[in-house]
């Protein structure tokens, strides 16, 4: 495979002045019309003509209406071209239901979707299919479809043909085609200049009642981003589809979204509020994309952090406007430790704008999307609320229509404030997670605090240099009040010491409040220091940072040796779940035990290799010793969390019912599941329905009722994945290879659909006891199916390898089992460039 280089860049030798497609639609021979303009690129110093183009059967090309034979390869074609402008016409056959890589177009259902980015449009019709060649596209549509959509407005919209022409210059990866028979869930929305958009959800029938939440969700995203970014909707309509097949959770083509319908549709019945809080997040991250993504776009891909740190950090703004911060921020620290640390960390490891790859569908990382959303925040934090406001607007008044780049981005930062943003820029250039030493010093009524940052050398960051850190800093007293509000401090050098004068007494700093920056903070805090944290830090996210701190050193200690569960921890805990002035959401995030393989990680750094079995072992005894110590308050809290009237997945009843399923499962540990069962039975929504699924599993019960939950939602594909997934989820570690492998036998298991696949196979890699099981099943069996996936959807299997990423954290025999499954891997005959550019890195 060829590598690719960011410093290699050079611009096409052509503008695309305009692209004219027909699509004449055939389930295995779909002809594709195609007649560009191009003009040359006087920007450009090669003007050789190169199209990409890949599975495609070339019919027929012409160049201003002559025939001409250009020279095909398997990537693309070349041709001599004239001087000056010209138009080039061809026409190709495509196969869409034998796509099963589900890129380009392809068939799920017996619907025609499409899916373009990152590299997706070359395999539709011979294009430069690169993100700087914009173009405006007239699409016309042929086939015998009740609904036949495209990018931009419809023109045309008659039996069997359609004609959509979109005004606004885009990249090839944002084209979308959709045609089958859906129906659709229609509303509109006046934007601040008074323009009615029409709004359609389409989905197959039978999924209407499915809708409504994404539209209220489109809505409200709409609306968000005329209030707070001043960024109105630019068409007349858009649309969203739900498709069955998707690779991913969902793409912001322009005016046509195309959705995992697992990511829009939801029902009470059917979906869990986190299901619903997700639904929310992803339609408006899709449609933040109009502006930044679509209207700015990325140079080339690896500016893709451009579009996609800037609109995840839009999309968890929004969050937080409309639910709590304190709760949306902690839960993207989870997720960003959870899934960027580990990535960041090892054997993938690479800077947010990454300088090469071979396959770029490998880069959509948790590195590139939320490492990229918490620089923009630093960013944020760093030049203040109203700056960052200025320099937004400027972004878009200067690049509007533009293909961009970090540099361009910084740049608008650095004209609005004035600011050398030259050592901020190292966030985008260095690969690693930055450790953050404390120590602290008191002395005549002056507190130091002494800060030294480390970036450990990597392949990817051989020489690191200091990075612009912002930390968030309190000070409280020992009453437990705040003598010092939230103070940020810029810390530039590799050493740096901040003094705070005129204390009465030694006060217990707070540091990195908010997770002010994406850094792992190594401070010597004794175990009563962070109890009087969790007692007292006026922060929320510090607050539960002093919790969660409790929790992973009473677990490790647990696991090592053998400890008994840390008093600081029970009693810090009770005090927060009795607090009813709290959130019930935030206090349920308290009780979030750390997960096992944040565990594993944890012990790994402190140089003890970790013991999958003996960290399972400790989080159970944990649960066990809180759900003991709790137990004289639990039936006042799940009394607490009843709620009473309709379902709605809003923040108030949401919030209730993640106290009230934490709070059953320690209960259940207690009554050996009486009160999951009952609420299993009485249950009229998914969330109560599967929570308590989830605990009587958990308690080694529950057979009757996941017999009874299958039979129940047999027809509903989405929640029949929720059924794979908590199965594997709860199961023991010694069992889970075998419930797994049990579950890939069965009717419903169809691998080729990959919600289907992850629900499965991802849900084991998720156990993390059950994938490591001494044995190597878990390992083998994931192999095993890697293996058959990947010449069927080389995408997917290529993401679920990293689940290996950590596998030199282990003990010798469990990484002997892991290098055998690498290396069975990476000699299967045929293996695709993408899964083996992601074994050969995570090999190392
Ligand atoms: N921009 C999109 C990223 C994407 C994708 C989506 C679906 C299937 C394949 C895909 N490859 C890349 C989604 C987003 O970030 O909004
Ligand atoms: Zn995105």
């Amino acid at each position: 495979p060829q590598t690719i280089y960011l410093k290699d860049y050079t611009p096409f030798g052509f503008d695309v002045e305009s692209v004219h497609l027909t699509f004449d639609l055939s389930p295995n021979a779909t002809r594709v019309m195609s007649r560009i303009a191009f003009a040359p690129n006087p920007e450009a110093t090669d003007h050789r003509f190169y199209l990409h183009g890949k599975k495609l059967t070339l019919i027929k090309a012409a160049i201003n209406g002559e025939p001409v034979r250009p020279e095909v390869t398997d990537e693309g074609l070349t041709c001599p071209v004239p001087d000056g402008s010209f138009i080039w016409e061809c026409e190709v056959e495509i196969d869409p239901e034998g796509n099963t890589a589900l890129e380009g177009l392809y068939m799920s259902n017996g619907m025609y979707c499409t899916q373009c980015e990152a590299e997706g449009f070359r395999k539709i019709t011979y294009y430069p299919d690169r993100p700087d060649v914009m173009s405006v596209f007239t699409v016309e549509i042929k086939g015998p479809h009740p609904v036949l959509l495209s990018n931009g407005n419809p023109q045309v919209q008659g039996q069997g043909h359609a004609i959509w022409h979109d005004p606004w210059p885009k990249p090839a990866y944002l084209f979308a085609l959709v045609a089958g028979e859906l129906v659709a869930h229609s509303d509109s929305f006046t934007t601040c200049s008074g323009k009615a958009v029409d709004l359609n959800l389409y989905v197959r029938p039978g999924d209407e009642g499915k809708c409504a939440f994404g539209m209220e969700a489109l809505k409200k995203s709409m609306q968000w981003d005329e209030e707070v970014y001043g960024r109105e909707y630019d068409l007349d309509v858009f649309n969203i589809v739900a498709v069955d097949d998707f690779n991913m959770g969902a793409m912001e083509n322009k005016g046509l979204n195309v959705f995992n319908s697992s990511a829009v549709l939801a029902s009470p019945e059917t979906a869990t509020d986190g299901n619903f809080e997700r639904i929310e997040a992803i339609i408006a991250h899709e449609y933040f994309h109009n502006w930044t993504g679509n209207r700015i776009t990325c140079r080339d891909w690896f500016q893709l952090c451009l579009k996609e740190g800037l609109t995840v950090y839009r999309d968890s703004q929004f969050t937080s406007d409309l639910r709590s911060a304190a709760v949306k921020r902690i839960s993207d620290v989870i997720d960003l430790r959870a899934r960027q640390f580990p990535e960041d960390q090892g054997p993938l490891a690479h800077p947010v704008r990454p300088e090469s790859f071979q396959e770029i569908n490998n880069f959509y990382t948790a590195t590139v999307y939320e490492k990229g959303a918490e620089v923009i925040g630093m960013l944020k934090r760093l030049v203040g609320d109203a700056d960052y406001a200025r320099a937004l607007d400027l972004y878009f008044a200067r690049h509007d229509g533009q293909a961009c780049t970090i540099e361009d981005w910084l740049q608008v930062f650095e004209d609005v404030t004035d600011r050398d943003l030259a050592q901020f820029k190292r966030w985008y250039s260095q690969a690693g997670t930055p450790r953050l030493a404390v120590r602290d010093e008191w002395k005549d009524g002056t507190y130091t605090l002494h800060f030294s940052q480390s970036l450990p050398a990597s392949a990817a960051s051989p020489d690191p240099q200091p990075q612009v850190i912002p930390i968030s800093v309190g000070l409280l007293d020992p009453n437990g009040d705040e003598v010092l509000p939230t103070r940020m401090l810029e810390m530039t050098e590799a050493t740096q010491s901040f003094a705070f004068e005129g204390l009465a007494a030694r006060p217990v700093p707070s540091i990195l409040r908010g997770f002010s920056a994406p850094v792992v903070l190594d401070r010597d805090v004794g175990t009563a220091e962070r109890a009087f944290l969790l007692a007292h830090d006026t922060d929320p996210f510090n607050r539960w940072e002093a919790g969660r701190a409790l929790a992973r050193e009473t677990l490790m200690a647990m696991a090592t040796t053998g400890a008994p569960a840390g008093a600081d921890y029970l009693d810090g805990m009770l005090a927060v779940l009795r607090d009813a002035d709290l959130d019930p959401a935030y206090r349920a995030l308290m009780l979030g035990q750390p997960s096992q393989s944040e565990l594993a990680a944890a012990l790994a750094e402190a140089g003890t290799t970790p013991d999958p079995d003996a960290i399972w072992q400790a989080s159970e005894t944990l649960a066990l010793a809180m759900a003991q110590h709790a137990q004289d308050v639990l039936p006042r809290i799940l009394a607490e969390c009843r709620v009473d009237g309709p379902y709605r997945p809003d923040p108030d009843q949401t919030s209730k019912r993640a106290l009230g399923g934490r709070a059953l499962s320690l209960v259940t540990r207690l009554d050996g599941g009486t009160q999951a069962a009952a609420q299993y039975a009485a249950a009229d929504n998914m969330t109560l329905q599967l929570s308590a699924l989830g605990c009587l599993l958990a308690a080694g019960k529950g057979s009757a009722e996941v017999a009874a939950f299958y039979d129940q939602w047999q027809d509903d594909r989405l929640v029949i994945d929720k059924w794979f997934g908590m199965q594997i989820a709860q199961a023991v570690p010694d069992k889970a290879a075998t419930i797994v492998a049990a579950l890939t036998e069965h009717a419903d298991f169809n691998w080729k659909n990959p919600n289907r696949f992850r629900a499965t196979l991802g849900a084991l890699t998720m156990n993390h006891a059950g994938f490591h099981a001494a044995d190597g099943s878990g390992y083998r069996l994931l192999a095993d199916w890697l293996i058959r996936l990947d010449p069927v959807n080389p995408q997917t299997t290529a993401r679920m390898c990293s689940a290996f990423q950590t596998w030199r954290r282990y003990d010798s025999d469990r990484q002997s089992k892991i290098g055998t499954e690498l290396e069975r891997i990476a000699s299967t005959a045929g293996l695709s460039p993408d899964t083996t550019e992601m074994i050969t890195r995570i090999r190392g």
